[in-house]
């Protein structure tokens, strides 16, 4: 679910990317649906089986199944090769611009607003600020507009086929299968086509871990219950290690004169390395302010915690310092940009 961010960006190119695929199909395409038949009916189905699925399930899925040459162009058209020059290049007051807009914050408002109660013993079990899950609904599905249409099993199986990460998909198609086994309709089993789906964009081995009833029927319905989507996203966080009653994060002032050497990372995260290379160093909030460093808002906030430096838009602009909660929304989707707009968004929220 990670990238589901971009690959929510990357649905609408869908279309064209399919035709310009068509254009070079031919023998190719039917070289690989006998391979990938060979492969789903062998390899992935003894899989399955190995790790529980009942066969029943498989007996009724598999035969519906075909390659979907399509999810393989959008998964070849995915950025991962070295960052260019302009990757580096500080761009996020655009970003924020399109995505932390006067329409999301206006329909994360209203939903706040009509969600309160539900919200509110939601944050009192959890700690997770109800804010911020409306604002995870909001980044992920626009408060459920769009949640993708594509088959999950068969995107899944054609990943797994396809082989460049196939350890994941094959996994993933595995979950789709325990969740059929578990009561969840197959007409349901739709979403993006790497497989984030319904209103918090899980993915399905996510579901299965971490997906909860929150409005008491026993079944957790993240497709079109509110309720369960917010106590599910709730959980996700508390199981990433959300803090309650720590900010994400908040916008701040840098001097002139800063010493940004001094404040460089010093560790490489095995984790989006990319991501996290553009932080600062952990420092106090005792240590930031000594820098000289000022929060927009004038207020530090209580408690001695730590926190990253992070300015998305280079020297000069709005800076922010940024705490483990942060690090939480990062899990989620390890973007800056995504996580730091959620924040953002959060706060507009609940203004
Ligand atoms: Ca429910």
């Amino acid at each position: 679910m990670r990238d589901s961010q971009s690959l929510l960006r990357r649905i609408t190119m869908a279309g064209t990317v399919a035709s310009a695929w068509m254009l070079v199909g031919g023998p190719a395409a039917a070289q690989d649906e006998s391979g990938f038949q060979a492969y789903i009916n062998g390899p992935l189905r003894e899989q399955a089986v190995r790790e529980g699925v009942s066969p029943r399930t498989l007996d009724r899925v598999l035969p519906t199944l075909t390659f979907n040459p399509r999810v393989v162009a959008l998964d070849r058209d995915q950025p991962g090769g070295p960052p260019s020059a302009t990757a580096s290049i500080p761009n996020f007051a655009p970003y924020k611009a399109r995505h932390v807009d006067a329409a999301r914050i206006s329909r994360g408002r209203t939903t706040y607003q009509r969600l309160r109660p539900l919200l509110a013993r939601v944050e009192r079990e959890t700690g997770v600020p109800e804010s911020v899950m409306v604002a995870i609904f909001g980044h992920e599905t626009n408060y459920g507009s769009y949640t993708g249409n594509f088959d999950l099993p068969r995107s899944l199986a054609t990943l797994a086929y396809e082989g460049r990460r196939r350890t994941l998909f094959a996994g993933e198609f595995v979950a789709t299968m325990k969740m059929i086994d578990r009561g969840v309709p197959r007409e349901r089993l739709l979403g993006s086509w790497a497989g984030a789906f319904g209103y918090p964009q899980f993915l399905p081995s996510v579901y299965l871990r971490l997906a909860r009833d929150g409005d008491g029927d026993g079944v957790a319905n993240i497709w079109s219950n509110e309720a369960d989507t917010l106590a599910s996203i709730a959980n996700y966080f508390v199981n990433a290690g959300w803090r309650a009653g720590q900010p994400w994060g908040f916008a701040v002032n840098v001097p002139s004169g800063f010493d940004r050497a001094a404040a460089r990372g010093r560790t490489i995260s095995p984790r989006c390395p990319r991501v996290f290379d553009r932080h600062s160093r952990w420092m106090t909030m005792a240590e930031w302010r000594a820098l000289g460093i000022v929060p927009q808002n004038g207020t530090w906030p209580s408690g001695d915690m730590l926190a990253t430096l992070l300015e998305p838009d280079g020297p000069g602009k709005t800076a922010y310092l940024l705490t483990g909660n942060y690090r939480v929304i990062l899990d989620y989707n390890c973007s800056n940009f995504y996580a730091l707009s959620v924040g953002l968004l959060a706060d507009e929220i609940e203004k």
